[in-house]
């Protein structure tokens, strides 16, 4: 930028500083879907975001066993909406410290119970996309809390174990869906080379029930295309990434930072989405086409 000769020092700053701040928020508002402050490593691994939430049970499931949904208050405009299942023999209780973790955050969310809690990974795959359609027709229904707040064409999928598997299955069979981020999956196939959408999988390093040289690890591998990362937690438990577990700060941060990133091309969360912790809660860490 020139400035005449006789323009002081204080004034070319002030000038070159609204400058920056106007084009921060210029770029800011390029992206219609980012929602929120900038993202700090505290903020998000506190256990809930900036927005305020709530959440209600939904009064008659449609094609999956019983429905809660989490979505903030005030997130200003249209949000994404995401489907969480449980594995096999569990509940919503294991999984639903998501809801108001990224609803706080900016997202719709809806826990399921599945019919049978001892339906396959494809089954709670087709429940889980059920429930999606179901968000969908809330958004639509003028009495519903969740009225035009959704946006219906930003959908993403997490769960855990055979909800993992199944939210793989979800996302290689419905590549509009715009992120997965499945924890400890578990399915009798491992071979997802098709899998276009932004996969993050948490693994957990000692997990006995789906071990990860059988199940997370070949799933990672198999893939070809995607954006995706590998997360493995340093000697966890098949529960590594449930509720009460002490490495929910780090998990909440990658999880929320992915579902940023990829359902709402917030790149303010590339680094917390893509780099590596770093942490001795690590045991393996893999990452690809993420930026
Ligand atoms: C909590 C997945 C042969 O497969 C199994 O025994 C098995 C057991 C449990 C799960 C799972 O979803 O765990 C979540 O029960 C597979």
């Amino acid at each position: 930028m020139h400035f005449p000769a006789r323009t002081s020092r204080l004034l070319q700053a002030a000038v070159l500083g609204g400058l920056m701040a106007l084009s921060a928020a210029a770029s800011a508002q390029t992206n219609p879907y980012a929602r929120g402050p900038n993202p700090t490593a505290s903020s998000l691994e506190a256990s809930t975001g900036p927005f305020a939430y709530r959440s209600f049970t939904v009064s008659r499931p449609s094609g999956y066993g019983a429905g809660t949904v989490y979505y903030p208050t005030n997130a200003g405009g249209t949000v994404g909406a995401i489907a969480i299942v449980p594995g096999y023999t569990a509940r919503q209780s294991s999984i639903n410290w998501w809801g108001p973790r990224l609803a706080s955050h900016g997202f719709v969310v809806i826990t399921i119970d599945t019919n049978s809690t001892l339906d396959q990974p494809s089954s709670r795959s087709r429940q889980q996309m059920a429930a999606l359609q179901q968000v969908a027709s809330l958004n639509s229904t003028s009495s519903s809390p969740i009225y035009g707040k959704v946006d219906t064409s930003r959908m993403g999928v997490m769960g855990w174990s055979m909800g993992g598997g199944g939210s793989l299955i979800s996302a290689r069979d419905n590549p509009s869906l715009k992120a997965a981020a499945p924890q400890a999956p578990w399915n009798t196939s491992s071979s997802f080379s098709s899998m276009t959408v932004p996969t993050l999988i948490f693994a957990c390093e000692s997990d006995s029930i789906a071990p990860v040289n059988s199940h997370a690890s070949p799933m990672y591998n198999s893939m070809r295309s995607n954006p995706r990362q590998y997360l493995e937690i340093n000697n966890g438990s098949h529960s590594c990434a449930n509720s009460g577990n002490s490495n929910q700060a780090l998990i909440g941060k990658k999880g929320v930072a992915w579902m940023k990133r990829y359902m709402d091309n917030d790149t303010r969360y590339s680094t917390f989405a893509c780099q590596n912790p770093n942490s001795t809660r690590v045991s393996d860490f893999r990452v690809a086409n993420c930026s």
